[in-house]
């Protein structure tokens, strides 16, 4: 294996070394036998019915009639169902994580949920404001009751709009409007997407990827909404704090304990547990100086963002973390959990644990969580742990950190610029009009194997803040970005990094030009900074007039593609790398990348270059300031003395 092209990372690298010469598989070495089959890395394989699978393969020479399926479906409907049920699929995830939080907050407000509490009472105002429930001088329990149910209804809700989405600027829901793609009910969106697209349903391409626009809007400003917005409220908004992040803040002489997977709700319980001092005791009389709570994928990002709780590494790091000898437990609930971890932790001490009834595997142990319990269960899954610490063998653990900042959400940010007393994104749209900023860039989603295991993330984003571009990320994208240092202020102090016009605003407002803001559902964040941004006024009336650009270099995931897709048909452009799964028929893979722009003023595009795909945003963000009148703008110049006494001469 040649681990420099596998990885950037150090600690991944001295893992892999390990790996290889223990004959550990990993995603990385699999990665190398297995080859993708092309006809469904390209879209084009229909398995909706038992007359085929059929593969339609384009035609071999010029002149041959294209394939049909057995019923006769054409290559564009059979690609663009298969793109819409990964929209679905990507939807349903983010959604279902919602529904959980939904729920665990409603019995939080009833009282009913063991460990969990209103914390955020300003938040929880707020979005009872935009829910239009009656504020008052009402209890919080009650307001939050009613906000909890609210939410929990729009999974189910059948007719009208999704309330969350009112907050999109004016222009864009006239647009869904006029589309009719303004999304109903989560639930609704999702089961309508996979009926459309089974046997002999919705046969035209435009309409399937209509519904695959107003699923996608259904998590966007839906499911994955609510969950940020509820586990902000249960958790606590998340605000600027230091952390570590590597393989390297596993402890040699603890008891080391990996929260995997997305949902908050039980990670947010095992940090409780492990600081009680009942907890603390017993790891003491197993001979461990403490337990350590570390995270790993957008768990990681969710208790990294309210508490600061070290990040082991991201999706391609699961199995590298165990081979290092020293996790005692890794507890997963959701999502993203290779299923190779069960059959590797045999190879060690580690137990895997498994929590949710929606997600067992083999070779793990599994402990079922509710939110009834969730402080005795997660007591339970803790005490198992250190239990489990005098079993340890060898120890390996890569000697390598890095520091960096997180918890930037949309709050803070607009609080950061404008101040306590006049919180606004005022700043930020004069640094880009005036030209500091040369544009936002989004850069999320998956680390992939496949790819560079998280390299190419870190060129682009490199690439991006020496053009001046402000940059915010999450998932597993944000991790990999901050183990290069360019998510702490000081980066703002080196030469070389950045000109001088992002400098400036980095060193006055004390941020680095890298922002990490959370997790995957709270790309809902993201959206509305956008808005925020339109509403602050003088970058056009609308997303799609934003010089603001979203970016998946390495995705791998369905929910990516979901994601990719609300973020269009909200009006941002997006490029993907990877691979694109459409480019079995040029005529879908033509609507998606300039079809639908007629449409959201916007639309897909695709680079598998990180250099090709930095010139790309950057080209889609001058685009945008040329329509705005903005792309002459130069850069503020900062005069000292000398030249100000110039001035008066
Ligand atoms: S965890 S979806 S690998 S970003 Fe959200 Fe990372 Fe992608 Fe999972």
């Amino acid at each position: 294996m040649d681990y420099e092209e596998r990885t950037a990372c150090e600690a991944s690298i001295e893992m892999l070394k390990k790996a290889d010469a223990e004959q550990y598989e990993t995603a990385f070495s699999r990665t190398e036998t297995m080859k993708a089959c092309t006809i469904g890395a390209s879209g084009i394989c229909c398995k909706t019915c038992n007359m085929g699978p059929c593969r339609l393969t384009p035609p071999k020479k010029e002149g041959e009639p294209e394939k049909r399926g057995i019923c006769g479906a054409t290559a564009e409907v059979v690609a663009a169902r298969n793109f819409a049920r990964m929209i679905a699929a990507g939807s349903s995830a983010h959604s279902d994580h919602g529904r959980a939080v939904a729920h665990t907050f409603i019995m939080a407000a009833k009282g009913e949920a063991e460990g969990y509490q209103i914390k955020d009472r300003i938040k929880l105002l707020e979005v009872a404001t935009d829910l239009g429930i009656e504020v008052g001088d009402r209890p919080v329990e009650e307001i939050a009751l009613e906000v909890g149910e609210k939410c929990f209804a729009m999974f189910g809700q059948q007719e009208g709009e999704l309330t969350f989405g009112w907050r999109a600027p004016e222009k864009r829901k006239e647009i869904w409007r006029k589309l009719g793609i303004f999304p109903r009910g989560i639930d609704r969106e999702v089961v309508e997407t996979m009926h459309r697209t089974s046997i002999g349903v919705d046969q035209d391409m435009e309409n399937i990827m209509l519904q695959g626009s107003r699923c996608a809007l259904a998590d966007g400003w839906g499911g994955s909404m609510i969950g940020t917005e509820l586990q902000d409220i249960m958790f606590g908004t998340p605000t600027p704090l230091k952390a570590k992040i590597n393989l390297g803040v596993l402890e040699k002489d603890q008891v080391n304990i990996i929260v995997h997977g997305h949902e908050p709700l039980l990670s947010e319980m095992i940090l409780l547990a492990s600081q009680s001092e009942e907890m603390l005791k017993k790891a003491e009389e197993k001979g461990a100086k403490g337990i350590n709570i570390a995270g790993i994928c957008c768990t990681a990002n969710e208790i990294l963002s309210r508490h600061g709780i070290p990040v082991a590494g991201n999706v391609v790091q699961q199995e590298l973390a165990i081979i290092t000898g020293a996790v005692d437990a890794m507890v997963v609930d959701v999502q993203c959990v290779y299923q190779a971890i069960g059959e590797l932790s045999n190879c060690f001490h580690t137990k895997i644990i498994t929590t949710s009834s929606k997600a067992k595997m083999p070779s793990a142990e599994y402990v079922e969580f509710h939110e009834e319990t969730g402080l005795s269960t997660a007591k339970k899954i803790v005490e198992m742990a250190i239990d489990n610490y005098p079993n340890r063998g060898a120890v390996d653990i890569p000697e390598k950190t890095s520091d960096f900042i997180a918890g930037y959400d949309h709050e803070y940010v607009n609080y950061m610029l404008g101040g306590r007393f006049r919180s606004s994104y005022r700043p930020l749209n004069d640094g880009i009009i005036d030209g500091r900023i040369r544009g936002v860039v989004g850069v999320v989603g998956c680390s992939n194997p496949r790819v560079t295991g998280g390299g190419n993330h870190v060129r682009v984003v490199q690439e991006l803040v020496a053009n001046g571009c402000l940059v915010v990320m999450t998932g597993c994208a944000a991790q990999e970005v901050a183990k290069t240092g360019l998510m702490t202020p000081e980066v703002a102090y080196q030469e070389g990094v950045m000109p001088q016009g992002l400098r400036e605003i980095c060193e006055a407002v004390g941020i680095p030009p890298v922002l990490h803001v959370g997790s995957c559902v709270d790309n809902s964040r993201i959206l509305i900074a956008l808005t925020a941004m339109v509403k602050e006024g003088g970058l056009g009336d609308d997303i799609s007039d934003l010089p603001a650009v979203g970016c998946a270099p390495e995705w791998m995931s369905e929910k990516a593609i979901a994601i990719g897709q609300y973020f269009v048909a909200s009006g941002a452009a997006v490029v993907f790398g990877a691979s694109w799964p459409t480019t079995g028929s040029q005529t879908l893979t033509d609507y998606l990348f300039d079809g639908i722009f007629e449409l959201y003023g916007n639309s897909w595009h695709f680079e598998s270059d990180p250099e090709k795909m930095v010139g790309k945003l950057l080209s889609l963000i001058d685009m945008k300031r040329e329509a705005l009148g903005i792309l002459g703008k130069r850069e503020r110049v900062l005069y000292d003395m000398a030249m100000r006494r110039e001035l008066e001469i």
